[in-house]
């Protein structure tokens, strides 16, 4: 059985302690106190001042198993803010939606609205390109980890938060094709598949709207939505190599080799490749300097 842990709360106005506390020692924690002075956000607000903002999102997720074996292409879909909106209210609709990691920048008036200071004073960091994730209840984000540190502030709707530590990557067994996604699925752990898991420490917590949630460079996440959700995440200071290459060895030698693999394959000969759902941008390529990959996908 998996050792659980309460992450701690930290008031989020005070800089001394979340240096001591978190970003010294790379420790999560939630923070309250510190978007006390953003505006009550809904998503009829958001609506309202960009419906006809055009994006994508995916819709017809699955409530079970992992997301990460799932295709894009079979959930994406193109649609206006307001068309999204009218998607997640709608009594009819059965399974979870989601618009994930839109630029908070495409939202008329969301800039203006939203006071950085608390996080700036913080993290030490100023220029920000903060993202907007929008959902219904039951969205559910995939183990995984950034590179970055991440103020994920949770602005309407609550989701429930399982952290993992990053020193033994093996316990949650990366998929091949990319060291930083897990094949474990942490509210519905296959043990007998996955049986390194059961010695993973959970950290865990219910997020509520006006806490953020600190979660440090290369930490593990999963975050399931139990509501109608929206959250704005904040990256920062990447880890620097020497920090992520013990994490990419550790995955064992099939992830690492698939680096190289992609680096060459899908970055320098520009080959095609299957797009998962969640699956963000291949490691390899991403070494390019994050540069597009081709990928065999119906929509862009
Ligand atoms: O909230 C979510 O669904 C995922 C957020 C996330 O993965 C992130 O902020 O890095």
């Amino acid at each position: 059985m998996n050792e659980r842990r309460a992450i701690p709360r930290l008031n989020g106005r005070d800089p001394e302690a979340f240096a001591r506390h978190c970003l010294r020692p790379r420790r999560p924690a939630i923070l309250t106190g510190a978007i006390d002075d953003w505006p009550a956000l809904t998503p009829e607000w958001l609506a309202e001042r960009s419906g006809d903002v055009r994006t994508h999102a995916v819709v017809d997720l699955p409530a079970e198993g992992n997301v990460y074996e799932r295709a894009s292409a079979d959930h994406r879909v193109e649609s206006s803010v307001a068309e999204f909106v009218e998607q997640l209210r709608s009594p009819s609709r059965t399974c979870p939606c989601y618009m994930v990691q839109k630029p908070l920048a495409a939202f008329t008036g969301l800039a203006a609205a939203l006071d950085l200071g608390a996080l700036s004073a913080l993290s030490g960091h100023a220029r920000w390109q903060p993202h907007v994730w929008l959902g219904s209840e039951g969205t559910r984000s995939g183990l995984h980890f950034d590179a970055p540190h991440n103020f994920l502030a949770q602005v309407y709707g609550r989701k429930r938060v399982i952290l993992v530590a990053p020193d033994r990557p093996q316990l949650v067994s990366p998929f091949e094709w990319n060291y930083s996604k897990s094949q474990v699925d942490p509210e519905r752990p296959a043990l007998r598949r996955f049986p390194r898991f059961a010695s993973a420490v959970l950290w865990e917590a219910v997020l509520a709207p006006g806490e953020v949630l600190f979660i440090p460079q290369i930490w593990w996440h999963h975050l399931t939505s139990l509501d109608v959700s929206i959250s704005v995440n904040l990256w920062f200071q990447p880890a620097p190599i020497h920090q992520v290459l013990p994490v990419i060895l550790q995955s064992g030698w099939r992830p690492t080799l698939a680096v190289l693999r992609q680096l060459v394959w899908n970055g320098l000969l520009r080959q095609p490749h299957e797009e998962r759902l969640f699956g963000g941008t291949l490691p390899g390529v991403a070494l390019l300097g994050g540069a597009r990959p081709r990928s065999r996908r119906s929509a862009s």
